[in-house]
């Protein structure tokens, strides 16, 4: 076994796993590892804040299929990590989280950046490593590299800087990349017959045929059928948005044409999708949830099947090979519904036309809140656009190599709406773990993965101020983007829940903010301010072709405070007050 030291056991287990970039702040305790990165053919890209370097690994990694690697200095620089990775948890990326630890000598004594890091990630990883025993750095690395791939998720690999030094004999272990099969035959069969007898399918893509590379096995089971494909909460990229049978995202300001027509299926194909608490809430006033239907769920993790919607049949399985193999059935039944093509096909443009209608004509929200914000805001100095006209507007003008990634807050998700995808691995939404923040830092990783691809990413003006220092990780690393910050001057999601609970009691919900294109010049990109519909469109065109040049562009729209549905109606109550001196606050 060749002879080397843990350092050289650890890059060369990256370099086996096809690691070509690392997001990270450098630091003294994994120097002796990053000083070999260079001729191992990995980049180490320096970030502005750790935050960021996770989620670039996480976008990283949606965008392109291969591992997120992350890396930084232990206890800051690792704490610093938490969110990020919590968020690629619920994002399902296979990001691998390298986590330096104090040195195993000093641990418990309370030295300097010392932490037990293991329980930080806990309960946010598929799998930590932990090196006890610097001859175990390859295996453990190895492992972690595996494991993420295997679990779709993060992993922790954790490192006592001390075990970085000394000389070991080790073999570079191959990785081992597990092929999924399509699912039990008897469940497959249950489901091809289920879909053989109705009358009404309906499928829902979710974020694994994305991860799967499903989406022409997907479409040629819903061609087969003739069924309508509606996308699971935040999988946009799930189904190309121009085909016939789309019919668009459900959840929060999703697509009125998919809800209606999910409620009507009496058999549901969930294909690649965990079905997800708040990916089917009820939204325009509708539960859509069709709560007699039978449910086919598709996924590859077991323990997701059946875990929130009740379910007739469980398949666990691969997305693209279960869709596959039902085909495959369906084709040897025969099936009830191939004769209704035609009126069913109707029925769905029909709802699709009344829907886009329905968009174009609505050009502000109409509640008496966003009724009085604008007539206030048209006594004020300065013009101000609806974010439904500006949000339809950058759909129009959006490239169609697109990737995007949207941040969490009213104005981004009423995009939801608005988003529309012809390619998997273009959608990049802040998913289940919701953190403000999110959007900048993904997209700088996907567009490292990807430098051929347009980079856009939507956030508003209070989730743009938790993440815009990445810029100057864009600028000085050459990884050019185009940032959409909805400048309305508020915490806006929060603040709706303000309105509608609290009597528009509002408390720490302003922002008065200086201008974000003045702060994106200071950082060296380019900074436009846009103030008039017609502009918006040109200035994500122009931004989109300077990246061709290198330029990183941050487009501050100045947005009205309307504020469209919120988030979590069911999650809050009206407030109860006992005390006499809050009376006032019911
Ligand atoms: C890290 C984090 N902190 C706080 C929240 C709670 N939160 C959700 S949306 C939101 C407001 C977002 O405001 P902004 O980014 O300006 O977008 P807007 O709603 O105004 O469109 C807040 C504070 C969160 N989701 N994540
Ligand atoms: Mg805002």
């Amino acid at each position: 076994m060749p002879r080397m030291t843990p350092s050289e056991a650890l890059v060369e287990t990256l370099a086996a796993n096809g690691v070509t970039d690392a997001f990270g702040i450098m630091g003294s305790a994994f120097m002796d590892a990053m000083d070999i990165f260079a001729p191992a053919g990995i980049r180490l890209i320096p970030v502005v804040h750790e935050q960021g370097a996770g989620h670039m690994a996480d976008g990283y990694s949606r965008v392109s299929g291969r591992h997120g690697v992350c890396i930084a200095q232990n206890g800051p620089g690792i704490t610093n990590f938490v969110t990020a990775i919590a968020a690629a948890y619920w994002a399902h990326s296979p990001v691998v989280c390298i986590t330096p630890e104090t040195g195993s000598m000093s641990q418990g004594l309370g030295g300097f950046q010392e932490a037990q890091q293991l329980p930080f990630f806990e309960t946010i990883t598929k799998y930590q490593g932990h090196v006890a025993n610097p001859a175990r750095m390859a295996e453990i690395t190895a492992r972690c590299f595996d494991r993420a791939m295997l679990e779709n998720g993060p992993t922790q690999l954790n490192i006592p800087r001390d075990f970085f030094y000394g000389d070991i004999n080790v073999e570079i272990p191959q990785p081992i990349r597990i092929e999924r099969g399509a699912g039990g035959e008897q469940s497959l069969q249950e489901a091809a017959e289920l879909l053989a007898n109705a009358k009404n399918p309906v499928i829902i893509s979710g974020g694994g045929v994305v991860m799967s590379d499903a989406v022409e096995e997907c479409k040629a089971l819903a061609e087969f059928l003739g069924a309508p494909v509606v996308n699971s909460y935040l999988h946009n990229d799930s189904f190309p948005a121009s085909h016939p049978l789309w019919c668009g995202p459900l959840g929060y300001q999703g697509s009125k044409a998919g809800m209606k027509l999910i409620s009507r299926a009496d058999v549901v194909l969930a294909l690649g999708t965990r079905l997800g608490p708040f990916g089917t809430l009820p939204q325009h006033g509708m539960d859509y949830w069709p709560k007699d239907a039978k449910i086919i769920q598709v996924d590859c993790d077991a323990k997701m099947l059946g875990l929130v919607k009740k379910i007739s049949v469980g398949v666990c399985g691969d997305a693209k090979a279960a869709a596959v193999s039902m085909l495959k059935r369906l084709e040897e039944l025969n099936v009830y519904c191939l004769e209704t093509k035609g009126a069913r096909g109707s029925e769905i443009a029909a709802e699709k036309a009344a829907w886009e209608q329905e968009l174009d004509e609505w050009i502000h929200e109409k509640d008496d809140y966003s009724l009085d914000m604008i007539a206030e805001q048209a006594e004020e100095e300065g013009s101000f656009l609806h974010p439904r006209q500006v949000l339809r507007e950058l759909e129009k003008a959006m490239p169609e190599d697109a990737m995007v990634s949207t941040d969490i807050g009213n104005i981004n998700s009423v995009a939801n709406s608005y988003l529309r995808f012809e390619k998997p691995r273009s959608f990049f939404a802040a998913m289940s773990f919701g953190n403000c923040g999110y959007a900048l830092p993904t997209i700088i990783g996907a567009k490292v993965a990807a430098p051929e691809r347009t980079a856009i990413s939507y956030a508003g003006d209070g989730a743009w101020g938790m993440s815009m220092m990445e810029i100057m990780t864009c600028v000085r690393e050459n990884i050019p983007v185009t940032s959409i910050v909805f400048h309305n001057r508020q915490w806006g999601a929060e603040k709706k829940n303000q309105v509608d609970f609290y009597n528009r009691r509002f408390v720490a919900g302003d922002l008065e903010n200086p201008s974000f294109a003045d702060i994106a010049r200071g950082m060296g990109a380019e900074g436009v301010t846009v103030d008039r519909l017609e502009d918006v469109g040109p200035a994500l065109k122009a931004a989109c072709l300077a990246q061709k040049e290198g330029k990183t562009t941050v487009i501050e729209i100045l947005c009205t405070r309307e504020l469209g549905d919120p988030f979590r109606r069911d999650a809050l109550s009206k407030p109860v007050r006992h005390l006499e001196k809050y009376k006032d606050y019911c």
